[in-house]
């Protein structure tokens, strides 16, 4: 693990940011949390279950997704922002757009997470260097429309790194600073199965880029059809918390941070993985 883009977060344990989805139609939680109120309840759990951020999206990037426009991201994800940012969460706004990424930040938001890495918004750079907030810098090909035909590669690992480098080096050309950037190789983004689990087990070519390391898997797609059914039929989202915390223990030292639905279950799995390592003290 390196750097320490959030003072204080991340020595010693992976960050956990927990994941709030203020869609209709994300892929796992859509639609679940799409009043204020139900939000907010969504956040508090996850916070009191040891998250270190909430991670707030209001557009969803499940393969095959259409795009909303500006307004419609704004309106969804800005109260969700106050509100918590009032009550002293540490919170991230996932966006792909400069323009709500500033909104975010002016109403609360600590740090962006963009999973186009800067590619789908040519001002995402340049906004972020003068917001002068954390940024997080996904791998990714293309819009959730046209991704899985995206998911072409010679050598998943080394493309991946390369890649996100080319992505750090726009960052920091643009006036982001280093040390304000985290990394994410974007599990599930033009990737099929074999490419996530090449790029998993490979996880640290992707440290070596000597940035922080940050990893989206929970209940991704690639791990329903490592559980499918005898019929093949692949588990169903809500299925694949007790996988996704097992990659969180097998992940914990390799890691900055963890990007989950169901954080209890991380939490618990990173306790144990501390145990196991006596690197820590477990609380
Ligand atoms: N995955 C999703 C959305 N945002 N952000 C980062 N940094 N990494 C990810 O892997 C990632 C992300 C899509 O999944 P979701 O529906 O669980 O939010």
């Amino acid at each position: 693990m390196s750097g320490l883009p959030i003072p204080g977060l991340g020595a010693g344990s992976p960050v956990v940011w927990g994941v709030l989805n203020v869609t209709p139609d994300s892929f796992s939680d859509g639609g679940r949390f799409d009043t204020l109120d139900r939000a907010l309840e969504q956040a508090r759990l996850m916070s009191d279950q040891g998250a270190d951020v909430i991670d707030v999206g209001g557009e969803s990037t499940r393969p095959g997704a259409q795009r909303i426009t500006p307004e419609e991201e704004k309106d969804r994800v800005l109260p969700v922002i106050e509100a918590l940012s009032g009550q002293g969460i540490t919170v991230s706004i996932d966006t792909m757009r400069a323009e709500v990424a500033s909104a975010a930040v002016d109403a609360g938001a600590s740090l962006v997470n963009d999973v186009s890495g800067g590619r789908a918004d040519a001002d995402m750079h340049a906004a972020v260097g003068q917001l002068g907030v954390p940024y997080v810098i996904m791998h990714w090909r293309g819009h959730s429309d046209r991704m899985n035909e995206l998911a072409i590669y010679d050598d998943p690992v080394r493309q991946v790194c390369e890649e996100i480098e080319e992505q750090v080096d726009s960052a920091v050309r643009a006036g982001i600073e280093r040390n304000h950037i985290v990394i994410d190789p974007g599990i599930g983004f033009a990737k099929d199965a074999g490419h996530n689990w090449a790029v998993l087990r490979a996880i640290k070519s992707v440290n070596s880029l000597g940035l922080p390391v940050l990893v989206g898997a929970s209940r991704k797609r690639f791990l329903g059809s490592l559980l499918a059914d005898v019929d093949g039929q692949p588990r169903d989202s809500d299925g694949r918390d007790v996988a996704t915390a097992v990659l969180s223990g097998l992940l914990a030292d390799s890691v900055w941070g963890l990007r989950v639905h169901d954080v209890g279950s991380t939490v618990d799995a990173l306790k144990v993985a501390r145990a196991m390592n006596e690197s820590g003290e477990v609380k």
